[in-house]
């Protein structure tokens, strides 16, 4: 094991680099004290540096001279973030600072921390497991209220110890299931039905937790939504809106957005990419056939589609045709220019798409409420939870699944005088899947992909 080798010292700047107040240099490791005490100054010296205090002095270089004016942090193994001795050098934050500081640090003695690592060696030392080690990332990327309280949630240990409850529940059934295997003769008939009760238990939980990611991945990646139309209908005048800023070009000419413009909005505390797309029509020339394979791009990867009508004109047989594509989309069928004297047939748009109807007007903003009431009614079919865990990573979701499969496969063998063997097989699988969401039972090269995606000093 190269990469989690324990026992050298690893440094890192902590914060971004660049212009700031402060910026922090990190290391962690048995030699992280001596490797400070060697670069530093403190204004008072003193012969005993105690644990969880802060020191003002300076970080000098190999010649004596000051780098800069620090306030230094002592923290003493175990209580700290990675259960080893823990350095933080507050300095001020600037490129040459900072980097003159780490060199220091580094020819110290301390090795350049890879991504993530401070955070591994907490999963390593048992101070975190892997559900809240993840959700360190999470917490960092939050990008609404909603998503950092659910990513707190998780750092906090709550889904990590939801599952590892779980798991225990079912470690319990394959104990029975295990010593009537290996003591036939002693064990009277196992109980059937009282292990396919508890197993169905299980099941309910879990597939509570595996039904909390559809909303659940909202809060972590936002909700995708594309508005499209034919040219001129107001998807710009929209999107402006919606933003509240004249972000896109709007004019009266057909075919004024090109290329697709794409933003960020938080609704309700639920991210939201919005994207304005160039108007479906036959390409006038090469850069709009150009933009038109980028609406249709735009477009597969949306999870809701926003079709925008001019209700001031009729409706066309582009726009039914249209509609009529998106037939298995979610969607509203939004109806703009309500503002203007309405051509438009409300009948004959219902019959070309199932999508709930919104009347609105970009310039006014007339029903711009119930637009974005019906967008979040759309994205969390589920009615929206506001209590209990919530499963938001992929990688967590897959494994609830898995689980879940081999669990039905259990279930399925537990009938009056079941092939135990088998049965013993698949809860074996199940366990194994819920080990892996919490790092009980996790594989090298998986702990090198999770924490790949760290940045450097986390
Ligand atoms: N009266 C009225 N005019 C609107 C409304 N929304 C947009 N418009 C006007 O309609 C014209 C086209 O608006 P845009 O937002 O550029 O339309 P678009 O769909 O983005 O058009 P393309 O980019 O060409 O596809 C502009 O002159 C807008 O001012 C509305 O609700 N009411
Ligand atoms: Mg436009």
């Amino acid at each position: 094991m190269t990469r989690y080798e324990a026992g050298d010292t690893i440094a890192a700047i902590s914060t971004p680099l660049g212009e700031a107040g402060i910026g922090i240099v990190r290391l962690s490791g048995p030699q992280a004290l001596e490797i400070a005490r060697r670069l530093f100054r403190p204004h008072r010296p003193r012969a005993v540096w105690r644990s969880h205090q802060l020191y003002l002095g300076h970080i000098v270089d190999a010649h004596g001279e000051s780098i800069d004016e620090v306030l230094l942090t002592l923290m003493r193994a175990p209580h700290t973030y990675t259960r080893e001795d823990v350095i933080e050098i507050n300095c001020h934050s600037g490129y040459a600072v900072l980097s003159r500081i780490l060199d220091e640090v580094l020819a110290g003695g301390a090795r350049l921390a890879r991504p993530g690592e401070f955070t591994l060696r907490a999963f390593l030392a048992g101070r975190l497991d892997l559900t809240q080690a993840e959700a360190v990332l999470e917490v960092i990327q939050a990008r609404s209220r909603a998503g950092l309280r659910v990513a707190e949630a998780h750092l906090e240990g709550y889904l990590g110890r939801q599952v590892a409850d779980l798991r225990e529940n079912l470690l319990d059934i394959l104990a029975e299931v295990e010593a009537a295997l290996d003591f036939p003769e002693e064990t009277p008939d196992l109980p059937v039905r009282k292990l396919s009760k508890a197993l169905s238990e299980v099941q309910a939980r879990l597939l509570h937790l595996r039904d909390s990611y559809q909303e659940g991945r909202l809060l972590r990646e936002g909700l995708q939504v594309v508005i499209v139309g034919r040219p001129n209908v107001g998807k710009s005048s929209l999107l402006n809106r919606l933003l509240k800023t004249e972000r896109a070009i709007v004019s009266p000419i057909p075919g004024t957005t090109r290329d697709f413009i794409e933003e960020s909005i938080v609704l309700q505390g639920i991210p939201v990419r919005l994207t304005d797309t160039a108007g479906l029509r036959t390409a006038q020339d090469q850069v709009e056939e150009i933009g038109l394979e980028r609406t249709r791009e735009r477009l597969a990867g949306a999870d809701v589609v926003l079709y925008l009508v001019d209700g001031s004109q009729p409706l066309t047989l582009e726009d039914c045709a249209a509609l009529e594509g998106l037939a298995h989309r979610q969607g509203l069928a939004v109806i703009n220019k309500i503002d203007l004297p309405q051509e438009l047939a409300e009948n004959e748009l219902a019959k070309v798409t199932s999508f709930p109807m919104v009347k609105i007007s970009a310039l006014t903003g007339q029903g711009l409420d119930e637009l974005q009431g019906g967008l979040l009614k759309l994205a969390l079919t589920g009615g929206g939870r506001t209590e209990g865990v919530m499963v938001t990573e992929a990688r967590h979701h897959q494994h609830l699944c898995k689980c879940l499969d081999f669990l039905h496969q259990a279930g399925g063998l537990l009938i009056s005088d079941p092939p135990w063997e088998l049965v013993a097989l698949e809860l074996r699988e199940a366990i194994r899947e819920l080990g892996e969401i919490t790092g009980e039972e996790i594989g090298e090269e998986v702990l090198e992909r999770i924490f790949s995606g760290f940045c450097i000093g986390k």
